[in-house]
């Protein structure tokens, strides 16, 4: 338990509807008490009298200037019925940012002190409330920006990693169990164990949550698609139809895009981020050439490209210039390109030539102005981004350094297996079992070091 009350304000900062201010710690109830009023008569209270798990209406009252700052709800949690074990205490009040950080400054002079990022979630964690991915998926929570993501942070509150890693780490203790008994006790009765069939399974188990992690990022992290092409191929549009509102502007004057635009959609749960380009073409005004630039740019640094196509007109100089441009791109980076074959409520004229520039890409067919076809690409773009993780059944919530904690423990599971069939002494197996068990114990929390923990929790924001 923490000697200290910290404060801070729990919701965004900003105009909202309400704003929470949030005190953890002995003197939670006290510091309420002595700026809380009840009622309309608004009496003070002692801080006895606010009984837990109750919502008391009142009002915050600044006693040096017996000013009123706000109407407020309070509720007390007492320990161990609260966030994070201590006496808590919430205050809602009003949500424009003076009437919260009036109320939090308030607090800051009755004794809190203001909390740093995270502390709320690593009090939770040092009193035994959640373990450490716990801590963790709270943060993607507060972050989750699609409801899917949401689903998997607030599975992954129910322990679901543990859970998951905790046969691996069972056959990795029982393994080194009986390789430190084998080294340390070599006269003594072992009983008869063979470490192989337990190192494998071990590696099963690390190399699907690994693979479920990989996913999982992706409904966190999301993925950048570029739409590129030549300038009034209907890259603008294709946005829009995507968005399904007007965001660009669309014109049949070639180069109305200048910039890159982006947009966040939901491609069936996974955060897309969509980047309309300025078309690619052979322009000699010093604003479409910087715009162009940007376009080259937001392909290289996109992890899946649209390269968009006019069906209805015969490609162009351009169209091939970006076609070299994206061979180039997929050269260097991965084979990730989706062709549209735009305007297809239109004759088709290029339609069979266009096929032949990535014969091996997904092509589709559609209209951005009618919207025919546009369902197809979204099953495209879906499809290509899981394969970005690999093939997955189940994501996994995971933060990147969990993923890497994983699978830093898949390879020194292999190391140990490949160490036992080399017939290396155990001593020397042990030591790959034992750095593979200290990898899976800094994503549930045991073996974790300090500097781990301190970041975690500066990722937070402050009050949660
Ligand atoms: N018939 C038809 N016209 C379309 C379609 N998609 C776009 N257009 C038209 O094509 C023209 C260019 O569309 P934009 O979306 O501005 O094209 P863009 O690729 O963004 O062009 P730049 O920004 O100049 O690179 C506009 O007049 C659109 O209305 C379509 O599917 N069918
Ligand atoms: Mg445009």
């Amino acid at each position: 338990m923490f000697a200290d009350t910290i404060a801070a304000v729990s919701t965004s900062l900003g105009e909202s509807a309400i704003g929470v201010v949030r005190l953890s710690g002995p003197d939670a109830p006290e510091i309420a008490a002595a700026c809380f009023r009840h009622g309309r008569k608004l009496r003070a209270r002692p801080a006895a009298a606010l009984t837990s798990h109750r919502v008391f209406y009142g009002a915050i009252v600044d006693a040096d200037s017996s000013s009123v700052i706000d109407e407020v709800l309070l509720v007390r949690m007492a320990p161990p019925r609260s966030y994070t074990r201590e006496e808590v205490v919430e205050i809602s009040c009003h949500g424009g940012p003076a009437a919260v950080q009036q109320i939090l400054a308030l607090c800051l002079r009755l004794g809190a002190r203001l909390a740093t990022p995270g502390e709320f979630t690593l009090r939770a964690f040092a009193n035994g409330r959640i373990d450490l991915a716990q801590a963790e998926a709270v943060a993607a929570i507060v972050s989750a920006r699609t409801s899917s993501s949401l689903d998997l942070a607030v599975s992954e509150l129910r322990g679901r990693m543990r859970q998951r890693l905790q046969p691996a780490r069972d056959l990795l203790v029982e393994t080194l169990a009986y390789l430190d008994a084998a080294a340390d006790f070599p006269d003594d009765e072992i009983p008869p164990f063979d470490p192989r069939p337990a190192l494998n399974a071990a590696q099963t188990v690390l190399d699907e949550v690994a693979q479920s992690g990989r996913a999982g990022r992706l409904y966190q992290d999301g993925v950048r698609i570029a739409l590129v092409g030549r300038p009034n191929v209907g890259k603008s549009s294709l946005l829009n139809a995507l968005l399904r509102f007007e965001r660009a502007i669309v014109t049949p004057i070639a180069g109305t895009t200048r910039d890159v635009i982006s947009e966040t959609i939901s491609l069936r749960g996974i955060p897309a981020t969509l980047l309309d380009t300025a078309g690619i073409g052979d322009s000699s005004d010093v604003i479409e050439q910087l715009g162009i630039d940007r376009s080259r740019q937001a392909a290289r640094a996109s992890a899946l490209v649209v390269l968009v196509l006019d069906r209805s007109m015969a490609l162009t100089a351009d169209d091939a210039r970006v076609a070299d441009l994206l061979r180039e791109r997929r050269d260097s980076v991965g084979n990730d390109i989706i062709v549209v074959l735009n305007k297809s409520d239109l004759p088709d004229i290029a339609g069979q030539a266009a096929r032949h520039l990535f014969p091996e890409a997904p092509c589709v067919e559609l209209s951005a102005v009618s919207g025919h076809g546009l369902s197809a690409l979204e099953d495209a773009l879906y499809t290509a981004a899981l394969g970005l993780a690999g093939e997955v059944a189940e994501p996994q919530l995971v933060t990147e350094r969990q993923l890497n904690a994983i699978q830093r423990a898949a390879a020194a599971v292999a190391a140990g297996r490949a160490a036992l069939d080399d017939g290396l002494p155990l001593d020397l197996v042990a030591v790959d079992v034992r750095d593979a068990l200290m990898a899976v114990g800094e994503v549930t929390g045991e073996n974790v070091s300090e500097a781990v923990l301190d970041e975690i929790f500066r990722r937070f924001c402050i009050g949660k």
